[in-house]
């Protein structure tokens, strides 16, 4: 075992721990490792003998705490929830004010704060840090996303900036190649400090909710295709592959092409005709969701995301029904529109997503004055460019948007994204109304639309529902020919003058 004291430690060695302590050690820096059953430690300390930083097993946490430099620096990925809070009791034993914790899971940002909050009491710093791109991330690089006590961020933002995905600092795509002992060199790490206490954990949460969301209109793009067009998997894996060259150039654009073209190894099948078409979930989609309800932020396509999940996991009811209501029948396209129709597919697709991440970025902006943080989009946007299940071309838009106006209020408005969809909507348009008179279900594309032409109306038909409110529980209304914030109530139902109310 070293003698020399580790330059930080990680504790919970299941697939994210294991992978992150190796890409630390092969950026030279000694990590100390443990885990609940010692067995683990042990093994991971025994396969591993010879990274260039080096890895030291420990057995205890007390053992853990003095392998440790001072500052000591401990990162905890462990199951979210209780298994993080009983961790972090664990190390404040072994802990001496000063210390810094960190913690890597997918925390609920309000559990973050409040773990920061009552840290900070016992003189314990704490960061709460997203880390994204899962197994193959943690090992050669991930996105993430610290939040918490900007000056214990300094004492680990070397090992944070080092061990990061990278992006070419021209182009912003990632650069890729790492090979165990051997990390890449150079490029923009993809890094940087997110904000106060729970920011980190947030930001992490709504990439999870705009992944969510991301998914499921890939999904959508290829029922409509293999619906309308009769496409089989391997052709639609090309199509994928033609798109992932252009603006939807993207992680999950390119692993749906493989996917798409991947053989069952049992049946030699396409695989995905051998997938049963349930949907899980672990719940940073849900969270997403509730958060935008909570703060009144309206977030419908990453929303219908989850609820396309919830659907597919009703599987039995679903196959009972189909056999019970019927819809129109689908208005396949001939080969003559073939091309156009997958261009107009391809379209829907990019539109719908500049509207789900417009509704990502608003549920962020809001989140800042709600949690008093000051989060900075462009710098957001660029870290979600590598390392991420989000990573796509398309992020640099989104950097170039808020360099052009850190206080843009919505990404539609901005020059590119507007232009984009000026040219764009007739076909995202012709593409959902197929869906519907063919009876697909498309819901995040649909609701992309939606809120896009929601969010474009000087008056929507509130006015309607808001004098419902006041006919049914005086709930007032505002009119239009006076200031906003006086408000009115008529008796109903003979209403015969407006009266003003308090
Ligand atoms: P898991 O979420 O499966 O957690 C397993 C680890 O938690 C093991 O090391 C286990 O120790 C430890 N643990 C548990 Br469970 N209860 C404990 C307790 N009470 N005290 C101490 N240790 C405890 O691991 P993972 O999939 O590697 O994920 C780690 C974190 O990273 C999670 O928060 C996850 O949400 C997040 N994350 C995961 C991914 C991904 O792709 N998997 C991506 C991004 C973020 P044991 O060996 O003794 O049982």
């Amino acid at each position: 075992m070293s003698t020399k004291q580790s330059d930080i430690g990680l504790i919970g060695l299941a697939v994210m721990g294991q992978n992150l302590a190796l890409n630390i050690a092969d950026h030279g820096f000694q990590i100390s490792v443990y885990n609940r059953t010692v067995e683990k430690t042990d093994k991971f300390a025994a396969e591993n003998p010879n990274t260039p930083g080096g890895v030291v097993g420990t057995k205890t946490l007390q053992e853990f705490a003095a392998s440790l430099s001072k500052p000591r620096k401990a990162i905890i990925l462990v199951q979210a929830g209780k298994p993080t809070d009983a961790v972090i009791d664990g190390l404040t034993q072994v802990f001496e004010p000063g210390d810094i914790i960190i913690d890597g899971g997918n925390a609920l940002w309000t559990d973050t704060i409040r773990r920061e909050k009552a840290l900070k009491e016992k003189g314990f710093l704490f960061i709460g840090s997203g880390v994204s791109g899962g197994e193959e991330g943690a090992r050669f690089g991930p996105s993430l996303m610290p939040g918490g006590d900007k000056a214990a961020f300094k004492h680990l933002e070397p090992i944070w900036k080092a061990i990061a995905a990278k992006v070419d600092k021209k182009t912003g795509k990632p650069i890729m190649g790492a090979k165990p002992g051997k990390p890449v060199k150079g490029g923009v790490p993809c890094t940087t400090y997110i904000g106060e206490n729970g920011a980190g954990h947030y930001v992490k949460m709504v990439h999870n909710g705009i992944e969510y969301g991301d998914m499921q209109m890939i999904c959508e793009a290829y029922s409509l295709m293999q619906g309308l067009l009769g496409l089989k998997p391997a052709e639609m894996g090309e199509i994928f592959s033609q798109w992932n060259k252009g603006a939807l150039d993207s992680f999950l654009v390119e692993i749906t092409a493989d996917i798409l073209k991947q053989k069952d190894p049992v049946t030699k099948k396409p695989f995905v005709d051998v997938v049963l078409d349930t949907a899980g979930q672990k719940g940073t989609g849900k969270w997403t969701s509730v958060n935008a309800l909570d703060m009144g932020v309206p977030a419908p396509t990453i929303a219908e995301s989850v609820f396309a999940r919830c659907i597919s996991a009703i599987k039995d009811e679903r196959v009972a029904a189909s056999k019970v209501l019927k819809g129109p029948k689908v208005k396949k396209v001939g080969p003559a529109q073939k091309k156009a129709l997958i261009k107009a597919i391809h379209d829907a697709l990019y539109c719908s997503k500049i509207c789900s991440y417009a509704q990502g970025f608003q549920l962020m902006r809001t989140a800042q004055g709600e949690y008093g943080w000051k989060l900075n989009f462009g710098q957001i946007a660029q870290i979600f460019r590598g390392g991420c299940i989000i990573r796509a071309a398309f992020l640099q838009k989104i950097t170039e948007a808020y360099a052009r106006d850190p206080k843009l209020a919505n990404l539609l408005l901005d020059e590119y994204f507007n232009a984009t969809i000026q040219k764009a909507q007739a076909n995202w348009r012709k593409v959902i109304a197929l869906a519907v008179e063919s009876g697909i279900s498309v819901p995040t594309f649909a609701s992309a639309l939606s809120y896009y032409d929601a969010y474009r109306s000087a008056r929507l038909p509130a006015n309607l529902l808001q004098a419902q409110r006041d006919y049914f529980g005086a709930h007032t209304y505002e009119r239009v020919d006076q200031p906003r914030g006086k408000f009115f109530h008529i008796d109903w139902p003979e209403a015969v003058r407006p009266q003003l109310e308090a």
